[in-house]
């Protein structure tokens, strides 16, 4: 069935005046002067003026127009006409006016709490910010799979219920798998390094869980994750099919969520110049300049959120930090012959003290190392017999990364907590509405 309705941007930039358009959407906002009725109608692609005057409609649709609230939900047409005074600086002349659904007065008014504006996510997530936040997080999307597209690799789908702590198990949701403990996915990365050895190069978008009860604006319970394995790729590889990817995310929302970006107070060129090479640094460099900064830390403390601002206050683009000690990060890691006290491994660190947005490495390839480390980190080699096995056949130089979306998404609309990244936030204190 051919659609009769127009949307609002197409409308307002077609500029047909005196064409007659019908639209259906949301009241954003509605006055009524005795005889005349403005009712600023909302679509997902913007707003527009629709001016009813009782002389021009059927009577019943003109006390339909007087009496619907914001947030009721209408079909009208109307003849376009210039109006400078006008949002988008047209205006819609009204023929008909239909109220679909009168709307109960809207919750959600100018200067409510945080903690009532949560509650009431699933009425918030119609404002203008978290619709532009979520264009911009579905052009992240797209623009990363085009990207990977390009590049060969396989879209693939491993499995959320698993018995493996791939990062851990201090951060693990568990749960009962018909009597056996099993857990939420942390991270896809032991099955997708299996399914490199059929399709060379893999990424997929899942949703990870982590049980962190850290309350920070860069932390949430779900997440969502796209990760990518290559076989024969060691760490230098990975981080620049890292710095590429993310460089195309970038470009992809400049060049398509322009007027989104501009709703957000960011601006595309901005975005634009997010090009590689990005900057390289080993973590024992970290720790000299953060020292040079007044820090006091020793080699082999972790970069906390106050470090990695630091160190990346005075970047424009995003920062890897490479060769972190072995202490701080997980046993399936590379061993690095160049600074042996650490893996080959690197985080990329947004700027701005956005913080990490990616966690990466090349992974270990021998089997009697992982054995070792696991027997040292009393790590339960039972569930990992499957991940074990892959080092027996066949096993070759390969790497892998995860990008948490939501901290992209916070960046790149620099949002200042998480949560606005994501139409329903899970937090250790919300998994409500
Ligand atoms: O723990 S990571 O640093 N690394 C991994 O999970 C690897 N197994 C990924 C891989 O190599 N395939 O998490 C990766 C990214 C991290 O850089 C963040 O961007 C994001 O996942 N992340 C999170 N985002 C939001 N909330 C939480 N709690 C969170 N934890 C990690």
């Amino acid at each position: 069935m051919p659609d009769s309705h127009t949307h609002i941007q197409e409308i307002l930039t077609s500029g047909r005046e005196g064409a007659t358009y019908s639209i259906r959407g949301w009241i954003y906002r509605t006055r009524s002067s005795g005889s005349i009725v403005f009712s600023v109608i909302r679509d997902q692609t913007g707003i527009i003026q629709c001016t009813i005057k009782k002389s021009d409609v059927p009577a019943e649709e003109f006390s339909g127009a007087q009496k619907a609230l914001i947030e009721s939900s209408v079909e009208c047409t109307g003849e376009l006409k210039r109006d400078e005074r006008a949002p988008g600086g047209f205006e819609l002349r009204v023929l008909n006016y239909r109220v679909v659904s009168f709307a109960d007065p809207f919750p959600i008014t100018a200067n409510q709490s945080e903690p009532f504006l949560l509650d009431n996510r699933h009425l918030w997530i119609r404002s203008r910010e978290q619709t532009a936040v979520m264009k911009i997080k579905e052009s992240v999307l797209q623009g990363a799979r085009e990207w990977f597209r390009a590049n060969a690799f396989f879209e693939v789908t491993p499995p959320i219920l698993t018995t493996n702590a791939c990062e851990g198990g201090t951060t693990l949701f568990s749960l009962k798998y018909f009597g056996q403990e099993a857990y939420l996915s942390q991270s896809a990365q032991m099955y997708l390094e299996a399914m490199t050895v059929s399709l060379e190069k893999v990424f997929a978008l899942t949703p990870s869980f982590r049980a962190e009860k850290s309350r920070t604006p860069r932390h949430l319970t779900e997440y969502w994750h796209m990760e990518a394995e290559e076989a024969w790729v060691d760490n230098a590889g990975n981080m620049k099919i890292q710095e590429e990817l993310v460089s195309a995310i970038a470009s992809a929302v400049a060049s398509r969520r322009k007027q989104e970006l501009e709703i957000l107070g960011r601006s595309a060129g901005e975005l634009k110049a997010i090009e590689p090479p990005f900057e390289r640094i080993t973590y024992t460099r970290a720790v000299e300049i953060l020292n040079g900064k007044g820090k006091e830390l020793e080699w082999g403390d972790d970069l906390g959120t106050e470090e990695e601002r630091l160190l990346t206050e005075e970047f424009e683009k995003p920062l890897f930090v490479t060769s972190y000690p072995k202490q701080l990060k997980a046993f399936y890691m590379k061993d690095n012959e160049e600074d042996t006290r650490t893996y080959k491994c690197a985080d990329m660190l947004a700027p701005e003290g956005f913080g990490e947005i990616i966690g990466g490495s090349e992974r270990e390839t021998d089997y009697d190392k992982l054995v070792q480390r696991m027997n040292e980190q009393n790590i339960s080699m039972e569930p990992y017999r499957w991940y074990l096995d892959l080092r027996k056949y066949g096993s070759v130089t390969h790497s892998g990364f995860g990008m948490g979306i939501e901290r992209v998404v916070r960046w790149l609309c620099r949002l200042e907590h998480i949560r606005d990244a994501t139409p329903f936030p899970r937090t250790p204190s919300r998994i409500y509405p």
